[in-house]
């Protein structure tokens, strides 16, 4: 009967399903490599040229984060210019790839230290291929971004 059948494979499907799970744990990364990570995208945007972008949530040229010491910051530069990252405080910080400038090129850097760290960019011009788009935009944002380390 079907009332049978479905009782006698039910805990075969269970079984199959913690085993599932057994090896999805087992191919999970070890702690070493377990550091948290946040990534910020600059973005094109038609006010300001361009903003601060963590994918969900508002944009914004001054943008302020907290993050867990030892985590790994990533900035992509989405924009259609190049932007440098420049230090403006806090602690002294190893940055890698702070000239952002080429599309999609990014910058990194791992937050070991507590402290306030506060950076600014600098813009070059247009890229060859978007400079029809300085004159549809008014005015240039100057990104601010804050990362304070507990
Ligand atoms: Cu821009």
């Amino acid at each position: 009967m079907a009332s049978h059948s479905f009782a006698t494979t039910l805990p075969v499907v269970k079984k199959i399903a913690l085993a599932a799970v057994a090896v999805v744990a087992l191919a999970a990364p070890g702690p070493a490599s377990a550091a948290p990570k946040l990534t910020v995208t600059i973005t094109h945007v038609m006010r300001g040229c361009h903003a601060w972008d963590l994918g969900h949530g508002p944009m914004r040229a001054k943008m302020s984060l907290t993050v867990k010491r030892g985590t790994l910051v990533k900035l992509v530069n989405n924009d259609v210019m190049p932007h440098r990252l420049v230090p403006t405080g806090g602690p002294t910080l190893a940055v890698k790839g702070a000239n952002m400038n080429k599309m999609a090129a990014s910058a990194s850097a791992t937050f070991r230290r507590p402290g306030v760290y506060r950076f600014k960019t600098v813009y070059g011009p247009f890229f060859p291929w978007a400079r029809s788009m300085a004159a549809e935009i008014k005015w240039m944002n100057v990104l601010h971004l804050t990362i304070r380390v507990k």
